[in-house]
């Protein structure tokens, strides 16, 4: 079971990372992306994304020849799905990235290849991908027409869930276990013996459709314990009890966990992953759904209680820190922070100062609109009369807490007690 040649489809977050890790295990990777000018960057050696180690990979991966990128698959013995699986506007998963990823593989497909899915997906979604090759590639086997010892079939196709955070993701795609998940057994066998070149942690072995509802249960997991720490909170703030030293003292219980309030819910990940859940089981699901609803709440709810106090002044000048979707990342997708803008300038406030370190122009949801700017740091909280703080970033918590004296501080992340 050798794999001489990986190609990886997607070079986003998780895919670039992971094809930088197997070439530098000395297997000729081919990155596959349909943005030319990620292409064009990943030759030169260069990245596109802000994660930490990710550079310095990419260039000597590139620099020792082991990986390539290009805008359409090649032959080779082993494919990787990275590619994003969003949701519509009617909360239901869009796999159109996927089924043209597995479409692109239709003509460089051959006898003894392994692909693996690796985004997340609903029920179901891996053996669909087999069903649309087989029926663009007539004449190989594939693993959902049934594989029994005398007929193996010629293609191998498993889900493995990518499950690294952003941020920490060289160390958590090689150190995390796996969960692997084959259409069927010996292609579960194939994609760990893939994952043994690379990954420290244990491979552990299941069908396609438990791995792929383990994945969207662990970010509903989170989702549903975030949706208490915030319920939990709005309970506190009419109570005038402080959520997070309430949140502190109950965690001192030996079996007590809960976690941290905030703005919302946001990334491309367990604001999303919960309602493919949903979709596949609506009628089943309503801690899942409640929980969405109130983690989408919470952006609505936070610019509520800023534009009460707005009301008491006369054209207030309010400073919004962070714009990311969690602390220390350039992310911005899915973003309560940029939710909570937005709400803020569709109550005309007249000037809403927006300190987002990591980014250099505003994201599209906030690009021409009205009142809303992108500043430095010094410069908003020299002028501003209400100062959010939307995101814990690093820099954001080491504020001198005298350069808010006199001013309104709403602090959603509790970074300020
Ligand atoms: N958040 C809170 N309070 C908390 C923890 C998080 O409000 O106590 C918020 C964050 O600010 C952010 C959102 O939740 O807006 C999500 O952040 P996160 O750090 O919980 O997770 P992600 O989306 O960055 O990454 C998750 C991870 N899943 C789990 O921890 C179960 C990661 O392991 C997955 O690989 C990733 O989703 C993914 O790609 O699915």
């Amino acid at each position: 079971m050798t794999f001489n040649t990986l190609s990886v489809i997607g070079l986003g977050y998780v895919g670039l990372p992971t094809a930088a890790i197997f070439a530098g295990r000395g297997v000729d990777v081919l990155g596959v992306d349909n943005n030319a000018s990620v292409v064009e960057g990943v030759n030169r050696g260069e990245v596109h994304i802000v994660e930490p180690d990710l550079d310095k990979l990419v260039r000597d991966a590139v620099s020792a020849g082991k990986l390539r990128a290009a805008t359409e698959p090649e032959p080779a013995d082993a494919f990787i799905i990275a590619v994003p699986t969003p949701f519509t506007d009617g909360n239901k998963p869009d796999l159109r990235y996927l089924m043209a990823a597995a479409e692109s593989l239709g003509p460089v497909l051959k006898k003894g290849d392994l692909i693996v899915v690796e985004s997340t997906v609903p029920v179901g979604a891996t053996r669909a991908v087999s069903e649309r090759l087989a029926s663009l590639c007539p004449n190989l086997r594939f693993p959902h027409q049934g594989e029994d010892a005398s007929a193996e079939s010629d293609v191998h196709i498993a889900h493995s869930p990518e499950r690294v955070l952003p941020g920490h993701v060289i160390a958590e795609l090689t150190r995390n276990d796996r969960v692997i998940g084959g259409l069927t057994p010996n292609c579960g066998k194939r994609a760990a013996a893939l994952y043994d070149i690379a990954v420290e942690g244990q491979c552990l072995l299941t069908t396609a459709a438990t791995a792929e509802l383990v994945k969207l249960s662990e970010n509903a997991y989170r989702d549903v314990n975030i949706a208490f720490a915030n319920e939990l909170s709005i309970i506190c703030e009419r109570l005038g009890v402080d959520p997070w030293e309430a949140v502190e003292l109950a965690n001192h219980h030996p079996r007590v966990n809960i976690l941290q309030p905030g703005p919302g819910v946001g990334g491309h990940c367990i604001a999303v992953d919960p309602w493919f859940i949903v979709d596949s089981a609506p009628n089943d699901s309503a801690l899942i759904q409640a929980a969405r609803t109130v983690n989408d709440s919470m952006p609505a709810h936070l610019a509520g209680k800023i534009l009460d106090a707005a009301d008491t002044m006369s054209a207030p000048v309010i400073a919004c820190l962070g714009l990311a979707y969690k602390a220390d990342i350039d992310d911005l997708r899915q973003s309560p922070a940029v939710d909570v803008v937005q709400h803020l300038a569709a109550a005309e406030i007249e000037i809403i100062l927006a300190v987002e370190p990591h980014i250099e122009t505003l994201p599209p949801e906030l690009e021409g609109v009205r009142g809303v700017t992108l500043a430095e740091l010094d410069a908003a909280l020299e002028s501003a009369d209400i100062v959010v703080l939307l995101v814990d970033h690093s820099v954001f918590k080491a504020i001198d807490r005298k350069r808010l004296d006199g001013k309104q501080v709403f602090d959603a992340r509790g970074i300020w007690r």
